[in-house]
């Protein structure tokens, strides 16, 4: 096999909290009068809560914002999305993806988490994959987001797995660069996939048994 592991971004590949993410930040932007659209949406995808937030302001023309101003938005927008991951269970986990990570673990290959969010722990709980993956790299672990490659070189570390021989699966532009800044493989998915980010550019996660072989 061409790889010993593969590192999963989980929003928009493992679960689709990206939709949870698109109506909380709607919501916030909208108490703010700020005009905000899916194809901003996109921007966000892979990046980090306070990147996120300040990509969203661009569009703002309001008074200054203090830190503690922003910072209270932030946590507005949290707030919002976390009353949405509670309604989340393992019937959130689809077919596809749960049989794809059953195959890849049967021919030998280790998993791993890349995200950007500090609600990784949370989701994985709410979905069943709480001690699933054998390394999670998440927001909380980390200083700069993608496109920066910290996340995954730092699930490499935890996994023991040389970069080059880890594919990285993805949803988000800035996550495929993340993987290809941090001399990685890069499967995509969804938005990335659309765009062309990856080395290969996937309509449904079970092709990666077929990538990996
Ligand atoms: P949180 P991923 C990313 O997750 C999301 O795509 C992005 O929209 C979000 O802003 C970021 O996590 C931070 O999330 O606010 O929960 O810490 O795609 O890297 O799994
Ligand atoms: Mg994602």
């Amino acid at each position: 096999m061409q790889f010993q592991a593969i590192i999963f971004d989980l929003d928009g590949v493992i679960c689709f909290t990206d939709e949870y993410h698109y109506r909380a930040w709607k919501a916030m932007a909208d108490g703010m009068g700020i005009p905000f659209d899916r194809t901003i949406n996109n921007r966000l995808r892979g990046v980090s809560r306070m990147d996120s937030l300040e990509i969203i302001l661009e569009k703002y023309d309001g008074p200054a914002l203090s830190d503690a101003q922003k910072a209270a938005l932030a946590q507005q927008k949290n707030d919002l999305y976390r009353e949405s991951l509670k309604e989340m269970s393992t019937a959130d986990l689809s077919d596809e993806v749960r049989e794809t990570l059953d195959a890849l673990r049967a021919m030998g290959l280790k998993l791993a988490i890349g995200s950007s969010s500090k609600n990784t722990p949370f989701i994985l709980g709410q979905i069943g994959l709480k001690d699933f993956f054998d390394a999670v790299s998440d927001g909380n672990n980390i200083t700069r987001s993608k496109p920066d490659p910290e996340v995954f070189v730092k699930a490499a570390q935890m996994l023991g797995v040389a970069p080059a021989d880890c594919l990285v699966v993805e949803d988000a532009v800035s996550g495929a660069q993340a993987g290809h800044a941090g001399g990685m493989k890069v499967a995509c998915l969804g938005d990335a996939a659309l765009n062309g980010a990856g080395d290969w550019n996937m309509k449904s996660i079970r092709e990666l048994t077929d990538i990996v072989r």
